[in-house]
C-alpha cells in the first residue's frame, strides 16, 4: 500500500497526500527499459534514423495494418508534416473541440483553419457538419478521433472524394481503436498519432504518419529529415523531426504492453461507471460497442441542473483533495488566441462540451483504491 492509500484508508473522502494527476502514464519496467538503452550506448547510435527508428516504423505498419509508418518526434509535427507534404494551399475545416496542437499545426503547415462544429453524440466532425462549412477556398478536411471514437471516417472519405480534398485524421488519441472492426491508421489521405507521456503507446515523446500512399510517404520521409543523401525530393521542405532511439525504444516496449494496458484501462473505466452509478447528472462518455478502444480517457458530462452544482465547482472540490481532474477541451481552441480572431461562426455543441465535460485520472498509476476514494469524494460533494 502507498502512502497515498494507507492515510485514505480510514476515511476514502479525506483525499491525498501528494496529487493525483489525469495523465495516462503508461509505463513498461524498467528493467526491461535498461535493457534496451544498454543497447543503445553499445550501438553508440543515438538519433538519425538509427535501427530502433526503423524497428518501430515496421513494426507500427504492421501493428496499424497500412502500407507505411513513419514515426517522428511528437504528435504536433506528425501532424504538421502529414499536412506540409500533401502541398496545399488554403483553408482546412478542423474541429475546434480538440487539443490547440491540432489547429496549431495547420497554421504551421501554412494553411488556414476553419472552425466546424461537432456532433453532440460523437464528439467528432461528421460528413454533413463538415460539408457545411466547405468554401470555394477549402482544400482539406482534418477530423479527429476524440476519446479514440472515429470521427465519421466512411462519411468523410466519401465526402472527400466528390469534392476533391484531401482528409487528414489527427488520430491522437485514437491508437488500436476501430472504425466498423477497421484498425484506425488506414483512413483518409493520411492519420497522425502521439506518442506522448500521457498517451496509451508511450514513448516519452513522439508520433507517427500512417498512410497507404506511396508517393505521400516517401515524401514525408524525406520531409522529416534535415539533411539529403541524394537529390531525391530537393524541392521538399525539410525539418528535423526525427524520434530519437531512446523514444523509439520505449514506444517499442510500450507497443508489446499494448493489449495489456488497454485491458487494464477498460477495467479502471468500468469500475468508475459502476462506482458512480445512480448520480443524476452524471453522464459517461461511451466507447463504441462492437468496436475496439483503448479506453485511454475516462470523461464524464455534468449535467449542472440535475447534479446541483456546476463542472467547475466539483473541479474544485476535486482539487481541494488533490484529485487533478481536468476540463479537456476547455477552453475550446476558437476562444484561445491567435484562433480566436479567426472564429465568426457560432459553435453551440463545441462550447457545450467546453462547459460541461471533465476527465478523470486513470493509467497504471490509479488503482482501485485511488477510483474508490475519487469516487466516493464525488458523492459526498454532491450530497452535501
Ligand atoms: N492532437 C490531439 C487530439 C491531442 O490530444 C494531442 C496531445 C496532440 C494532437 C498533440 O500530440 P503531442 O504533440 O503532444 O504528441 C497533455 C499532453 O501533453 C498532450 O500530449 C495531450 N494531447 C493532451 C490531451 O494532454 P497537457 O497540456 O494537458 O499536459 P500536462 O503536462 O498538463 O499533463 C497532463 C497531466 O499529466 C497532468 O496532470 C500531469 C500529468 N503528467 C504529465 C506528464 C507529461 C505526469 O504525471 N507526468 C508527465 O510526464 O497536454
Amino acid at each position: 500500500m502507498t502512502e497515498n492509500e494507507k492515510r485514505s484508508a480510514t476515511d476514502l473522502t479525506n483525499g491525498f497526500d501528494t496529487p493525483l494527476h489525469v495523465g495516462q502514464l503508461n509505463l513498461p519496467s524498467v528493467d526491461a527499459f535498461e535493457v534496451a538503452f544498454k543497447g543503445i550506448f553499445a550501438r553508440q547510435f543515438f538519433t538519425n534514423h538509427g535501427p530502433l527508428e526503423q524497428e518501430l516504423d515496421a513494426a507500427l505498419a504492421s501493428y496499424f495494418g497500412v502500407r507505411h509508418a513513419v514515426s517522428v518526434v511528437n504528435g504536433t509535427v506528425a501532424l504538421m508534416i502529414a499536412l506540409q507534404t500533401l502541398d496545399l494551399r488554403g483553408e482546412v475545416i478542423v474541429p475546434a473541440f480538440t487539443f490547440p496542437a491540432t489547429v496549431q499545426a495547420i497554421a504551421w503547415a501554412g494553411l488556414t483553419p476553419v472552425f466546424c462544429d461537432v456532433d453532440p453524440h460523437t464528439q467528432t466532425i461528421t460528413a454533413p457538419l463538415a460539408a457545411a462549412a466547405i468554401t470555394a477556398n477549402t482544400v482539406a478536411i482534418l477530423g479527429v478521433h476524440v476519446w479514440g471514437r472515429a470521427a465519421d471516417p466512411d462519411g468523410l472519405e466519401l465526402l472527400a472524394r466528390e469534392r476533391g480534398l484531401k482528409l487528414v485524421f489527427d488520430a491522437a488519441h485514437a491508437v488500436g481503436c476501430t472504425s466498423r472492426g477497421r484498425l484506425i491508421g488506414g483512413f483518409g489521405d493520411v492519420e497522425a498519432f502521439s506518442f506522448h507521456a500521457t498517451k496509451i503507446l508511450n514513448g516519452f515523446e513522439g508520433g507517427c504518419i500512417t498512410t497507404n500512399d506511396d508517393g505521400l510517404a516517401a515524401r514525408i520521409r524525406v520531409a522529416r529529415s534535415f539533411h539529403a543523401d541524394d537529390d531525391a525530393g530537393a524541392s521538399i521542405l525539410r525539418l528535423n523531426a526525427k524520434i530519437s532511439e531512446a523514444q523509439a525504444a520505449m514506444a517499442l516496449l510500450s507497443l508489446d504492453h499494448l493489449d495489456q494496458w488497454t485491458e487494464d484501462n477498460r477495467h479502471r473505466y468500468e469500475r468508475y461507471r459502476r462506482e458512480l452509478q445512480g448520480i443524476p447528472g452524471l453522464y459517461f462518455i461511451d466507447y463504441c460497442a462492437g468496436e475496439r478502444s483503448n479506453y485511454q480517457s475516462v470523461v464524464l458530462r455534468i449535467c449542472e441542473e440535475e447534479l446541483g452544482m456546476p463542472r467547475d465547482h466539483l473541479l474544485r472540490i476535486l482539487e481541494s483533495k488533490n484529485i487533478l481532474a481536468r476540463k479537456y477541451f476547455s477552453p475550446g481552441v476558437h476562444n484561445i488566441p491567435p484562433f480566436c480572431d479567426l472564429s465568426t461562426k457560432e459553435l453551440p455543441v463545441t462550447d457545450e462540451l467546453c462547459r460541461t465535460l471533465i476527465q478523470l485520472p486513470t493509467g497504471q498509476m490509479v488503482s482501485d483504491r485511488h477510483i474508490a476514494i475519487v469516487c466516493a469524494t464525488i458523492r459526498a460533494a454532491v450530497s452535501a
